[in-house]
């Protein structure tokens, strides 16, 4: 982990900042060394020295196909299913919904991928068929946004649960001004991502240093650009003391930048929370946004695949513990219930937009 996130902070150049409190590691929370072997497949033995598989069937399902973050996502997991010679595969659907995945997942079993790699749109309702592929011998690695850890054997977060929670709370308060209201826009109600960060939040606001910020809606935009632009709308129109909204969804904040950037609100209302740089550089440029923060998310990908070609050639199997080899990322070491934290977030501002590309 810890040469991979020197090797993030190299590549994210030297004025982007990094968030102290992400620090890198698995989540603390329960201690499960049997997350490899939950959910149907006979409990395996990590060999470290098996060699990488070419050829796997390494199939990416993200939240949903029409989210610029989920093919910068995805171009990073084709990469190295490229370099591990295997064959990529992306299928999806058009909406965020609890069980849009479903029939998804039922297809890829059909077509006997060796590793489905998912963003759990809701944690639980992909359960049953992802179990059905781990009984059918598929590894199950989730991304982004994880399902129930019973059914998955890895899940890929892009850093630290706490880390990004920490992030938005105090982006919030730095563009509050240490004061005032402030409204959540928020993607589906069920994404699992956003509400543990969203809970994250909630509990930092508790903070004596948050005490005089406010709290006073979370709005659901459920990652579709239009509806998205109408619930920033209705916060604004409802709240009109409303300081800032904080969107921990980059189509959630893209959309309330372009809606405020076009508005009486602009220079009033800031705009923050996590977003992809190309698609707010308008909105940081003309002022709208003075801040916000992701991580690379081609690099998700690109960890997600080699995490799913360690479980299949049997290097690892999901263990506490157990380390693998990503490609130029480096190592890394699985942390408690099956995690694997790619690395603190940026936060990006006027003074270093430019150097990003994604
Ligand atoms: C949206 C999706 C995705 C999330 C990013 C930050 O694109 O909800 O799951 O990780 O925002």
């Amino acid at each position: 982990m810890l040469r991979s996130r020197r090797q993030l902070l190299a590549a994210a150049a030297a004025s982007a900042l990094v968030l102290g409190s992400a620090a890198c590691g698995g989540t603390t929370k329960n201690n499960s060394s049997d997350t490899g072997s939950a959910g149907g497949q006979a409990a395996a033995t990590a060999d470290p020295n098996a060699q990488l598989k070419t050829g796997l069937k390494i199939a990416y399902l993200p939240k949903q196909l029409n989210n610029p973050y989920s093919d910068v996502e995805t171009s990073g997991g084709e990469v190295a299913v490229k370099e591990l010679q295997g064959e990529y595969k992306k299928v999806g659907p058009n909406d965020a919904s609890a069980s849009s995945q479903v029939s998804y997942i039922n297809t890829l079993i059909q077509q006997q991928e060796n590793v489905i790699v998912v963003a759990a749109n809701d944690p639980n309702a992909v359960c049953p068929s992802l179990n059905q592929a781990r009984q059918a011998k598929i590894h199950v690695v989730t991304f982004d946004s994880d399902a129930s850890k019973a059914c998955r054997d890895i899940f890929i977060n892009q850093a630290t649960t706490e880390g990004i929670g920490q992030s938005l709370a105090k982006m919030a308060n730095e563009q509050a001004g240490g004061s005032g209201q402030i409204a959540i826009l928020s993607a589906t109600p069920n994404a699992t991502n956003q509400n543990a960060w969203i809970d994250v939040m909630k509990t930092e606001l508790k903070k004596p240093e948050y005490s005089k910020l406010q709290l006073v809606k979370i709005a659901y935009g459920n990652d579709d650009d239009q509806k998205s632009f109408q619930e920033a709308q209705g916060l604004l129109q409802s709240y009109p003391k409303l300081k800032v909204i904080v969107s921990p969804t980059t189509v959630g904040i893209a959309a309330a930048a372009r809606y405020v950037s076009s508005s009486s609100y602009k220079g009033k209302v800031q705009i923050t929370g996590l977003g992809l740089p190309n698609q707010m550089r308008e909105y940081v440029k003309d002022g709208t946004v003075k801040k916000f923060a992701l991580w690379n998310p081609a690099d998700i990908g690109y960890l997600a695949a080699y995490a799913g070609a360690a479980l299949a050639s049997g290097q690892i199997t999901g263990a506490q513990g157990e380390k693998f080899k990503a490609g130029k990322l480096g190592e890394y070491t699985i942390g408690a219930d099956g995690e694997v934290v790619l690395g603190p977030p940026l936060e990006f501002t006027p003074a270093n937009i430019d150097q990003f590309h994604f």
